[in-house]
């Protein structure tokens, strides 16, 4: 592996591990992206998935927020759907639209279309390539996330073809061809656990698993269709770090929706369960605490068209709740592209502010 340079900042790393930390650390799901102007400035000349692809770029619009703005965490910029393009899949971004999947799987025939086993550091080394360049550009000043879609959250777009209301396409195959789909929820974990323990090698510090579509199942179809691969994948990533004498990175995962699942997320190999804004921090901090596990969240990504002062006040109280330790505070969504990175900012400020205090006082 190669050697980076020393970090300043990792309150995201301790605070992932429950350790003591002097204020909270705070990063925001999506804080590269649209509604930064210099995004769209890169955007203007490369068409998406040439920036993923091209290190350097990648690298560039990782950094951007980090130079706004006092936050502790980087996290690579990519996209989940660069799996299902390493299986074979044509994937197209279209503006004002989204992903779209020209050919997505129609029939469990099409799982034979598929490149079940690609070579993970032929068809994804750009990305490892533009974590290790953003290790190196980062000169230590905050810890690198990487990331990686959960195999449910994959497999339904690869059905839906694009976004969903329902995911109705995707939730048939669950019940009408429960064993088909498990064959195919297991191609994805296989490739998935490849790719963050490359991600790991090429110098990720904390991996991101995002079940963004955690919530549209019930807690048995969860049970059987999330949770058991989401497990595989912390247990396999770990393992693999371990069985090459690297220390394992702590994980986080972040099934959004998926309210009865934080116990029994609770139980398994993560360090860290990410909570959307729904889901209430003091339940979820007493669930945390029996297992020693870290929580990640929550404020409403809809309270940054509120006014600075309003996010303050809602950051200031979210953090209360939390109580400090084994938090870090994040958004419980992404940004949105029409919002103005002065109220991030707020929120990030707020954080570090009524953390400190709070954290004095304990
Ligand atoms: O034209 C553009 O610039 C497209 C906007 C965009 C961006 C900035 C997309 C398309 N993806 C991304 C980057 C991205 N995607 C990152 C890295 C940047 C960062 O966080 O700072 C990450 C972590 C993702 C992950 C991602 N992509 C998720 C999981 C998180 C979540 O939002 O739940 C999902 C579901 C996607 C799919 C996707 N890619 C892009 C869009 C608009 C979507 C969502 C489509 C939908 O509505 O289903």
């Amino acid at each position: 592996m190669e050697s980076f340079p020393a970090m300043k900042n990792d309150l995201l790393l301790r605070a992932a591990r429950g350790e003591k930390v002097e204020k909270v650390p705070v990063w925001a799901m999506r804080q590269a992206g649209r509604y930064l102007p210099e995004f769209r400035e890169v955007r203007s000349k490369h068409d998406f998935f040439t920036v993923c692809r091209t290190p350097e770029l990648a690298c560039e619009v990782t950094l951007q927020p980090l130079r706004r703005m006092d936050l502790d965490a980087a996290i690579i910029f990519s996209d989940i759907l660069v799996i299902p393009q390493a299986l074979g899949m044509e994937v197209q971004m279209v503006p004002g639209k989204g992903p779209v999947f020209p050919n997505p799987l129609v029939t469990p025939d099409d799982i034979q279309k598929l490149n079940a086993t690609p070579d993970i550091s032929k068809e994804l080394g750009y990305v490892f390539e533009a974590i290790t360049l953003t290790r190196q550009k980062l000169e230590g000043k905050v810890p690198l996330i990487g990331f990686s879609g959960a195999p449910w959250t994959l497999m339904s777009y690869m059905i839906e073809g694009s976004g969903s209301t329902t995911f109705s396409k995707s939730r048939f195959w669950l019940y009408r061809y429960p064993e088909e789909s498990k064959k195919l929820l297991s191609i994805l974990t296989d490739v998935i656990v490849k790719y963050l323990v490359g991600q790991a090698k090429a110098g990720a510090q904390l991996l991101q698993v995002f079940e963004s579509h955690g919530g549209f199942l019930d807690e048995t179809i969860f049970n059987d269709f999330s949770l058991f691969y989401l497990r595989r994948i912390a247990s396999e990533v770990k393992q693999h770090l371990i069985s090459e004498d690297i220390t394992p990175v702590p994980m986080t995962v972040f099934a959004k929706g998926a309210h009865y699942a934080v116990e029994s997320l609770a139980q398994t190999e993560y360090d860290v369960i990410g909570l959307d804004w729904t889901m209430d921090p003091e339940k979820a901090r007493s669930t945390a605490q029996k297992y020693n596990k870290s929580l990640q969240g929550n404020l409403d990504p809809a309270a940054l068209y509120g006014s600075c002062e309003s996010i303050a006040q809602r950051t200031t109280e979210i953090v209360r709740k939390f109580g400090g330790k084994g938090h870090i505070a994040n958004l419980g969504h992404g940004m949105h592209p029409d919002m103005e990175p002065e109220h991030l900012n707020a929120f990030v400020e707020a954080v570090h502010r009524s953390s400190e205090e709070l954290i004095q006082k304990q």
